[in-house]
């Protein structure tokens, strides 16, 4: 079999007994402990959650079913020699853990292109249902709830689907999904910053090659910036906000056009992937205040004039990681190969320079250096996506790839529906009293 769905298929019987072998040998063991702290402060440290698709390592970033990013860039297929790799590729490696061959790709970006040709007439109309001025982020969760009615998965649950069978319309369901969001995405775009004329599905295209064509967006070096920005995006383990949520809403057996929508309405927030947004309005800031070409002095005052008036400084920190982002990394080799003048990318790298100097004198924050929501705007802005609240589209559409993965994983798993437990003040004071 070389279709996607045939070797995922092969895969997973083997998957459910190694899980169920470790349950059964490693079930009751010990994975660490809970502390005050971590239930107060978000959960931060707490070992609580299976994701198979991606791995955080706190020093060297995220590794995708064990290749890291410059692995990928090499070992994944693309369109053109030794360019970007392709998303595809991506979404087939996270699915079934093995690199795939370029026809392997090839077939699933026509597989995809099928799936995601037409966008059914009411999502159209839901979108200009919706007040002028309605935030991009605000309209793509609303428009993949509104696709909502053609889930292969809710359906068969209604007619009595045994467990052991989820996986298969779930994959249906992802599919679809991921197939339609680059129009989706095209379209919020069109309406919001081009008057609505809408821009039709090219067949010839791969999936981030359409997308960017449908925002209105030609040309290669474009197209390798959004293979190469759709294939760092996907996935980040399973505790970020995004992955997190989606994986939450879906383990109710909500089917993932729900559970994508709950996904994205996290993505939203200015502390997670709403923070490309803020990177450029404060940027833009910058310019404004001091002009295109500050000094060091006067980058080093303004980050501390940020911090003192009680913000965050976006792009910078994270959760997790406690290094420069190789997310961030690989923009930043992107943009000295393609844009290395470009005045907005000097300014980033002055950020670069200074930012995590400040934060560390200031020793509140546990990770200094910049993450990927640091870099991409800038990138955008250089070949003319130049309206950043819709940045977060972008990054919505890519992490599609991830948590839907992980989420035919999870069915295919059986994984459980989440439920941690919760305390009171009360009980902690009493508890240690
Ligand atoms: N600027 C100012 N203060 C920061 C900071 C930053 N960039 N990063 C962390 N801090 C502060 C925290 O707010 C916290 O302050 P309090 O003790 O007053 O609450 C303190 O430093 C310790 O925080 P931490 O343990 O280092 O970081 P957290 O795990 O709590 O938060 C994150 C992680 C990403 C939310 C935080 O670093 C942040 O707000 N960064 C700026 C926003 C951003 O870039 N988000 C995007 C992250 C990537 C993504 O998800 O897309």
């Amino acid at each position: 079999a070389s279709d996607l769905k045939s070797v995922l298929k092969e895969k997973i019987p083997e998957q459910q007994e190694r899980l169920k072998a470790i349950k059964k040998t490693h079930g009751s063991k010990e994975l660490g402990k809970v502390t005050v702290d971590m239930a107060i402060g978000g959960m931060r440290g707490i070992t609580g959650l299976l994701w198979e698709t991606s791995l955080l390592d706190p020093e060297e970033g995220i590794r995708f079913r064990g290749y890291s990013i410059p692995e990928l860039q090499e070992k994944l297929p693309a369109a053109k020699e030794g360019g970007e790799p392709l998303p595809e590729g991506l979404l087939w490696l996270l699915l079934t853990g093995e690199i795939p061959s370029k026809e392997q790709v090839d077939a699933l970006s026509a597989e995809l292109s099928y799936r995601g040709k037409a966008l059914p007439g009411h999502v159209h109309k839901v979108l200009a249902a919706l007040p002028a001025g309605t935030h991009p982020m605000t309209q793509f969760s609303t428009a993949v709830l509104a696709l909502q009615p053609e889930s292969h998965f809710a359906a068969a649950y209604q007619k009595g689907i045994s467990k052991l069978n989820y996986w298969d319309p779930v994959y249906e369901d992802s599919m679809n999904l991921i197939a339609k969001l680059p129009g989706i995405a095209a379209a919020i775009y069109r309406n919001t910053y081009k008057g609505g004329k809408l821009i039709p599905h090219d067949t010839s295209l791969d999936w981030a090659a359409n997308l960017s064509h449908q925002m209105g967006f030609d040309g290669e070096e474009v197209y390798e910036l959004t293979r190469l920005y759709q294939t760092i995006h996907t996935d980040h383990e399973g505790g970020n906000v995004s992955a997190h949520a989606t994986h939450l809403v879906g383990s109710a057996l909500s089917d993932p056009y729900f559970s994508f929508s709950a996904g994205l309405n996290g993505l939203a927030g200015p502390l997670h992937g709403l923070a490309n947004q803020e990177v450029l309005r404060w940027l833009f800031d910058v310019t404004k205040q001091i002009g295109p070409t500050p000094t060091k002095d006067e980058v080093e005052k303004f980050v501390w004039d940020t911090l003192k008036s009680g913000k965050v400084v976006p792009g910078f920190g994270h959760a997790v990681l406690r290094k420069t982002d190789p997310r961030y990394t690989c923009q930043r080799e992107f943009a000295q190969k393609h844009l290395p003048d470009d005045p907005m990318f000097k300014l980033v790298s002055l950020f670069y320079e200074v930012v995590p100097g400040v934060l560390t004198e200031q020793g509140k924050v546990k990770n200094p250096w910049p993450n990927v929501d640091a870099h991409s705007g800038v990138l955008l802005q250089y070949y003319g996506i130049k309206e950043e609240n819709f940045y977060t589209v972008l990054f919505g559409v890519s992490r599609a790839i991830g948590v839907l993965s992980q989420g035919i994983w999870s069915r295919a798993l059986g994984l459980a529906i989440e439920r941690p437990k919760s305390v009171t003040m009360d009980v902690l004071e009493k508890k240690f009293a």
